[in-house]
């Protein structure tokens, strides 16, 4: 694809790899970004965190003017944010929400996603690997919408 890829990521998620391990795993945030530019292939890709939530609505107002599809793990602010869930509404191409955890079989504050409603598909509980299934699945989904 001529058009980059973003991989949002939202709060708490640099501190993957010492962040509940026993949720979250050991895997650093560097490393999964390794991973996604390792399953992009020569796609380029945009790959960001932050704690903000403005941040993250920016970055996305970017992919709309830019970007061939979306790779987002919202974190906290999937279960709160209608800012961001408008912003993606906005997205023209494939959104793949994705989580480490399998969101539904943690505690039911957890199960409410307010970007599913945007998501074009949802991955949860793969763990960093999920990352790589995802931008290889958000590609896929491009090519065939440019196709
Ligand atoms: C990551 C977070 O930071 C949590 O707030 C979500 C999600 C789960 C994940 O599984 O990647 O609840």
């Amino acid at each position: 694809m001529t058009k980059p890829i973003y991989v949002l990521n939202g709060p708490n998620l640099n501190r993957l790899g010492t962040r509940e391990p026993h949720l979250y795993g050991s895997t650093t945030l560097a490393q999964v970004e390794a991973m996604c530019r390792e399953a992009a292939g020569d796609t380029s890709l945009e790959f960001r965190q932050s704690n903000r939530e403005y941040e993250l609505i920016d970055w996305i107002h970017e992919a709309i003017d830019g970007g061939c599809a979306i790779v987002i793990n919202p974190a906290a602010f999937t279960f709160t944010s209608m800012a961001i869930l408008d912003a993606l509404k906005m997205f023209p191409g494939p959104i793949i929400e994705l989580h480490i955890t399998n969101i539904h079989r943690r505690e039911s504050i957890y199960h409410r996603s307010y970007v599913s409603m945007a998501a074009t598909a949802i991955i949860a509980g793969l763990g960093a690997q999920g990352y790589a299934v995802a931008v290889r699945s958000a590609l896929d989904l491009a090519r065939a919408k440019a196709a």
